[in-house]
């Protein structure tokens, strides 16, 4: 049999590095899944419940092992489901290629049956790169071209593929003018600044009194130089995010998360700041940084146009973390490590104590925060975790304390519901000797990653490491957005939108041949983590939470102090739990005139 056009994209993404694609089929992409088939195995096809979740999965597959995320699907509905998951990746910057059907070539622009205007519809989210493929001999390029910007600019790109197009006979590029001779391979430069740059960013450093550092996901690589550069300033350090797992939570020096999500020591510290260090974090919220002009700014980060974007900077370094980190550290002057590092350190103290009693309030039944401090101290060692949003990604960022080694992730600039077990899938297809862990609302559970769990039934027995654990939050309700309502916007809990099915989570695992764990009771926290940490297979732990205890932000502003008051004043039909539930301290610091905004 002649090599067709799918045949030939196989063999070529194989050359490129690709093993593993996520996806779904259809009759749009059968071509390429024939060819697939016929490569007896090269590229692993990993089957999700839907498109989206096969998106997300190529996202985190990307984020966990450094390499390009691949998905297809077919053409119409196929196409268009994956979208959501491809953002994901865009917003978090990661190379991913997104293949999708097409109708043949001689019925488009005929309102035919799974028409749609593929390249229009992809050419936000995959702005960098998105074609259409017309003729066998355009296929070699498209393929080389969309996978080196991908992994070039770290954007998605995306392949269409007709399907009369991907049965043809495969023709090499003739010589001839109008035609391209492309060729594969990509290796990753080394990207630094200037010295002369380096050496203004030093001066600047050298003269703050009290240096400040914010790290993102750029600096997970850079765990080594991000230490040494923060005992050479005396300073503390920020989390973004994304960027949880590149320092380790133990350091005294660490102030854990920052933002809404953040933690008291990070805020206290960029507002007393008179220097910022910001190293490859697009965290968005300016607010959370240090008045503008109120501390000098320094920023590195390998994509330009991230660059004092969130505060203005006075000196802006386009380069790769751990390089321009190793290059900008014999510039540094030590400082002595005085006051404010010691404050720092006690902030830190103290708040990992209020974070433990916070968690050890009463609630009915179980308080959530409860769940995450209980499973910190038994995360087994190269752990992987992920969250979904929602009132857990809260519990995520501030009380797990990560150490080094770890890796964590979620849906972080688009900020998704979904994705947190898709991405444990994709978690154990990238390192499937690491346990990897859940956290998981049930509004998201219910939304779509109850269905992946089937997913996880069909694969789980080939993953050399059987540990694989989702842990739902089941309090009844899309918590994070019932106390935006009150908090921000000053309204009681609307229960049409609010108020969720009760589903038995634990029981759906057992029913699909997985492990079902369900906890009702504080107590029983601790020895379900030990149980479904040592099961020998996946596990679903189900926790009933307390839907009242605020997964409040560490500075409340007057404003919101006051919306949340009106709220409970309006008559929130949950008033007297809120007030009278395990929430009343916490509530008590934002209620106007205990604020000093
Ligand atoms: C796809 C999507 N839809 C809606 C939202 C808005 N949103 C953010 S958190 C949340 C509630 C999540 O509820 P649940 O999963 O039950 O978690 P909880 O906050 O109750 O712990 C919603 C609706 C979103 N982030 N993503
Ligand atoms: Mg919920």
């Amino acid at each position: 049999m002649a090599k067709t056009v799918s045949d030939f994209f196989v063999e070529r993404l194989h050359a490129w590095g690709v093993r593993v694609i996520f996806g779904y089929p259809g009759d749009g992409i059968n071509g390429v899944f024939g060819a697939l088939s016929r490569a007896g195995g090269k590229i692993r096809f990993i089957q999700a419940r839907h498109e989206e979740m096969a998106a997300f999965m190529a996202s985190a597959y990307a984020k966990f092992t450094g390499e390009l995320g691949v998905c297809i699907a077919t053409s119409g509905p196929g196409a268009s489901h994956l979208i959501t998951g491809l953002y994901d990746a865009r917003l978090d910057h990661m190379p991913v290629l997104a293949i999708a059907g097409q109708q043949a070539r001689t019925a488009m622009g005929g309102h035919y049956q799974q028409e749609v205007d593929l390249p229009s519809l992809f050419k936000d989210v995959a702005g960098a790169f998105v074609q259409q493929a017309s003729s066998p001999a355009q296929v070699r390029h498209l393929v080389d071209r969309a996978i080196r910007t991908a992994l070039g600019e770290r954007r998605v790109t995306a392949i269409i593929l007709p399907n009369d197009l991907q049965e043809m006979t495969y023709e090499e590029p003739p010589r001839a003018h109008g035609t391209l001779h492309s060729g594969i391979g990509f290796t990753r430069p080394k990207t630094l600044p200037y010295p002369s740059e380096l050496q203004r960013a030093a001066e600047v450093l050298n003269s703050g009194k009290k240096v400040a550092m914010l790290i993102g996901a750029g600096a997970l690589e850079a765990t080594d130089e991000v230490i040494a550069v923060a005992d050479r300033l005396s300073a503390g350090c920020a989390k973004a995010l994304l960027g949880k797992a590149a320092l380790p939570d133990d350091l005294p020096w660490v102030t854990g998360s920052i933002g809404l999500l953040g933690t008291e020591p990070s805020y206290k510290m960029m507002m007393e700041c008179d220097t910022l260090l910001m190293v490859g974090s697009g965290f968005p919220y300016s607010e959370f940084l240090p008045k503008e002009g109120k501390a000098r700014g320094v920023q590195i980060d390998l994509a330009p146009d991230m660059l004092s974007l969130r505060y203005p900077m006075e000196v802006n370094l386009v380069g790769d973390a751990t390089e321009t980190l190793r290059e900008l550290l014999p510039l540094l002057e030590q400082k002595a490590h005085g006051s404010w590092r010691r404050d720092i350190a006690a902030n830190v103290e103290k708040w990992w104590q209020t974070l433990e009693e916070r968690a050890m309030q009463p609630a009915k039944p179980v308080n959530p925060q409860r769940i995450a401090w209980e499973l910190s101290p038994r995360l087994p060692e190269h752990v992987i975790l992920t969250s979904d949003s929602g009132s857990c990604a809260n519990w995520y960022a501030r009380d797990i304390k990560i150490r080094r080694g770890m890796m964590a992730s979620l849906s972080g600039g688009l900020a998704s519901m979904g994705a947190a077990v898709p991405y444990a899938i994709a978690a154990k297809f990238a390192h499937p000797d690491r346990p990897v862990i859940a956290l998981v609302g049930d509004g998201a559970m219910q939304m779509n990653n109850m269905a992946e769990l089937i997913t996880v039934a069909k694969y789980w027995r080939e993953w050399a490491d059987p540990r694989w654990i989702v842990c739902v939050l089941n309090n009844c309700d899309l918590n994070q957005v019932t106390w935006e309502q009150r908090v921000m916007n000053g309204d009681p809990k609307y229960d049409a939108s609010q108020q969720i099915p009760d589903v038995p989570y634990h029981r759906f695992a057992e029913l699909i041949g997985l492990e079902g764990i369900f906890v009702d009771r504080p107590e029983a926290l601790a020895p379900a983590w030990e149980r479904a940490l040592s099961a020998q297979r996946p596990v679903v732990l189900e926790v009933k939470t307390d839907p009242e205890v605020p997964p409040l932000p560490p500075h409340i502003t007057f404003e919101q102090a006051k919306h949340l008051s009106e709220a409970l004043l309006k008559g929130d039909p949950h008033e007297s739990r809120v007030i009278a539930g395990a929430a009343r301290q916490a509530l008590a610091s934002l209620l106007p005139g205990n604020k000093d905004e």
